[in-house]
Order: structure tokens, then C-alpha cells, then sequence
């Protein structure tokens, strides 16, 4: 019924009574909205997030707003977002079962989604801050990038729902702009919502938007980004994207799903571990973060080795796509075929992961969209050489990817700038 009403922002005080007779609320968390207890909690950049309670359960209410909340109205931004990521979390539940909130209702025209009130998960990105090692993330976050960006490519689907779904996610246009401007172009020049740690990086900074191969790399990633739309991406895999307890992963907020290349949501992941390898330094009040490193680097490695295992395991059983076709391979007794064909593929994606990674380091330090991670480091001389350590890491990758050839070297590298005094 709300589909037909002209769109309006929610609030704590009107969620009651404009939601009182959504059935599948009323089902959740029980029908007297007098006892219904409302709380707002949104502290992405984009949208309002109410927890809803009520006599017999609890509920997410996500609502898009028509402009980015992290700047305001000044920056207008379509209500689609919310037709994207209900459609993305369908097919992360068919293709990931159990890795995403469940969905009771969608409503279009309020551009609203009620879904699952994950407790007591937190963000990672906080659980990581404080310095919580989490043992499941690895394997489920890999699983789940396997699963997602296998199943939603050729290598999987029919070729005609596939470019079906391709048309669907293509119209995501504000979205994916917001990355390729805020991700692959900002952080290289003075763009005007851009800030950093300054004045400490002030000389960093200039020198890296003076780097010829740093711009020229950046710029062949974003490249591949815009013109690979290899299979559904998540789009905004971010430590900020993902919800956890000890024992349960959940991944949310798709509302930057389109088609794009495998090693996009990969390298975005993986940047959020070391990021947070290099912000430790900077919450070692309550002591030292030897063991918080340490985990951190080996959930990079693990995350890396469990997605290449699970894709591997899809490449060799659920290969039906009209991509490296079974009935070239396998079907003529050449499995050796199949498996040359598989290493392209994965070191494809490794190589551009690790652009995608040192890009997503950049833009976090550089421009607009700063991450929990640095920016709750109050001592900014402290900040600034965390991040610092971060910049030249991640230029490291993107311009140099093709000569990396294992997450150890990566690792052995971060190790490396972390141990040097900074700027
Ligand atoms: C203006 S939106 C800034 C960032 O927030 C989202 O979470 C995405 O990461 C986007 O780049
Ligand atoms: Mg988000």
C-alpha cells in the first residue's frame, strides 16, 4: 500500500504509525505498535537504519534517503538504490544461502527494505578497532565472494539471464559513478570533497598525485572497473559492509551492486584487512597489538586461499556457463585444459585484485569517504604515520601487481612498511 504514496523520509516518530499495518513488521515483531520501541542507527554515509522492537521480536527498517546523508541534499542521489540492493540480496541468499540478512518486505516507491535484525553482531570494522580477532571471518567472507561472483557470471549462468540481470543492475548508474569518481579519480587530484591528515601528509599527498605510473595505473583499474562486467559484484565489500559474531559472518548493504569484475570486491575486502594492519598502531592505548597484526595478516591469507579453493571447487563442479565450456574441455578427456584455463583466470583476478586493493587504500586516506579505522585515532601526528605507512603500501600494489606473485610477498611487504619509522 506505502508503494502507491508519494515518497517520505521516516522517523523515529512517524515509523509507527506509517508502518503499523505493514503485515510482514506486524508478523516479526508484533502487532501493537503502542509497544513498538524505535531507534535510529544509521551510521553509514548514505541512508537511515531504524531498529525497530516491538512485543515479540525486532526488525531492520533501511530506508534510502534522495540525497547522500554524509553531505546533504546539496548531493541529490536516486531512490533506485534501494530496488538495487533488495535485488542484490535475493541472489547473494540464492547464490550464498545464510550470508545475508533475510528480507521480509520491500517497498519500491518508499524505497524501503525490512529485513533481519542481526544481534548481537556488530560491524567488523568496530569489532576490528577494538582489537577482537574473529575466527570464522576468513572462511565465511571467502565463501561467500566464491560463490557470489562465480554463480553471477558465464562461467555459471545461462547466458540469457545473465545479460538479463546485466540490464536490471546496469541502470545502478549514481552508484557506480560515486565509485569511479570517489575510488579511481579523486584521490589522484584536488577534488573538492577530498581532505586528508594535514598537514602531516601534506607532502606525501603531493607527491603521489604527482605519480605518473601511480595516475596511469589508477586509471587502467578503473578501466577494467567500468568496462569488465564480468558478473554481479556486491559492489561495497568494505570491513563496514559486514556484520559478525564469533561464530556468524553476514554480508550487507549491496545497494552498490552491478556488473563488474571478480577482483573488484576481492581487492576492496582484502584493502579493509590491511588498513586495519596499519591503523593498529594507532589504538594501542589499552596495550600492544602484536597478535591483532599478526591475525590480521593471516585473515588475509586464509580469506585469499578458502575463495581460490571454493572457486576452484565451482570452476570444476558447477562450470555451466557458456565460458570454458565443459564440452571443450572435460567432454574430450582434456581436464588438464580446464585447469590451465582455471589459472588464467585466477591470476587475473589476482593481479587486479591487488590494484583494486591499493586504490581502495588511497581513497580512504585521500578522499571524501574516510574510514573508522584511521579516523579514530585522535592523536593526528599518530594518524598521519599510520596513514602514511597505509599510502605507500597501497601505491606499492597498484603499481606494481604484476610482479607480485603471492599474498605472502603482500604480507612480507606490509610487514616491511610497518616496521619503518613513517613520513
Ligand atoms: C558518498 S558515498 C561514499 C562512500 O560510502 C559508501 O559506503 C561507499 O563506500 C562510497 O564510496
Ligand atoms: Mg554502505
Amino acid at each position: 500500500m506505502t508503494g502507491k504514496l508519494q515518497f517520505e523520509a521516516l522517523s523515529v516518530e512517524t515509523l509507527p504509525s506509517r508502518l503499523g499495518d505493514n503485515e510482514a513488521l506486524r508478523a516479526r515483531i508484533g502487532k501493537d505498535t503502542s509497544a513498538w520501541k524505535v531507534r535510529e542507527v544509521g551510521d553509514g554515509n548514505l541512508n537511515l537504519v531504524f531498529i525497530v522492537e516491538g512485543a515479540s521480536g525486532a526488525a531492520v527498517v533501511k530506508q534510502a534517503l534522495p540525497y547522500v546523508r554524509l553531505v546533504g541534499d546539496s548531493w541529490p542521489l536516486p531512490l533506485k538504490r534501494s530496488f538495487f540492493e533488495y535485488h542484490a540480496l535475493t541472489r547473494q541468499e540464492a547464490r550464498a544461502p545464510g550470508s545475508v540478512p533475510a528480507i521480509y518486505h520491500f517497498d519500491e516507491g518508499q524505497a524501503l527494505i525490512i529485513m533481519e535484525y542481526l544481534s548481537p553482531h556488530i560491524i567488523l570494522r568496530r569489532a576490528l578497532i577494538e582489537g577482537r580477532q574473529l575466527p570464522g571471518i576468513a572462511r565465511d567472507i571467502g565463501l561467500f565472494m566464491a560463490r557470489t561472483l562465480f554463480r553471477g557470471s558465464d562461467l555459471h549462468m545461462a547466458a540469457k539471464d545473465r545479460k538479463a540481470d546485466l540490464a536490471l543492475f546496469a541502470d545502478n548508474v549514481e552508484l557506480c559513478d560515486i565509485t569511479e569518481n570517489l575510488v579511481f579519480s579523486d584521490p589522484y587530484f584536488e577534488a573538492r570533497m577530498n581532505r586528508h591528515t594535514s598537514p602531516q601528509l601534506d607532502g606525501l599527498v603531493a607527491e603521489l598525485r604527482a605519480d605518473r605510473d601511480l595516475k596511469v595505473e589508477a586509471q587502467r583499474l578503473k578501466h577494467i572497473f567500468a568496462a569488465n562486467a564480468e558478473t554481479l559484484l556486491h559492489g561495497d565489500l568494505h570491513s563496514g559492509s559486514i556484520m559478525v559474531t564469533d561464530g556468524e559472518t553476514r554480508m550487507i548493504d549491496p545497494e552498490f551492486a552491478f556488473y563488474g569484475p571478480m577482483a573488484f570486491d576481492v581487492g576492496m575486502l582484502l584493502a579493509n584487512f590491511w588498513m586495519s594492519f596499519f591503523s593498529q598502531r594507532g589504538h594501542e592505548q589499552s596495550g600492544k597489538r602484536d597478535a591483532m597484526r599478526a591475525y590480521l595478516l593471516e585473515v588475509t591469507v586464509e580469506t585469499w586461499v578458502v575463495f581460490r579453493a571454493e572457486f576452484t571447487h565451482l570452476w570444476r563442479t558447477e562450470r555451466t556457463g557458456m565460458l570454458y565450456q565443459k564440452s571443450l574441455f572435460e567432454d574430450q578427456g582434456d581436464r588438464l585444459g580446464a585447469e590451465q584455463a582455471l589459472d588464467h583466470v585466477l591470476h587475473q583476478i589476482w593481479t587486479d585484485l591487488l590494484g583494486f586493493a591499493g586504490i581502495e587504500v588511497h581513497r580512504r586516506i585521500l578522499g571524501l569517504a574516510h574510514n573508522a579505522d584511521f579516523e579514530t585515532i585522535a592523536d593526528e601526528d599518530l594518524r598521519a604515520s599510520c596513514e602514511s605507512k597505509a599510502l605507500k603500501f597501497g601505491r606499492h600494489l597498484a603499481v606494481n601487481r604484476r610482479q607480485i606473485h603471492s599474498i605472502d610477498e603482500v604480507n612480507h611487504l606490509a610487514a616491511l612498511i610497518e616496521q619503518e619509522s613513517s613520513i
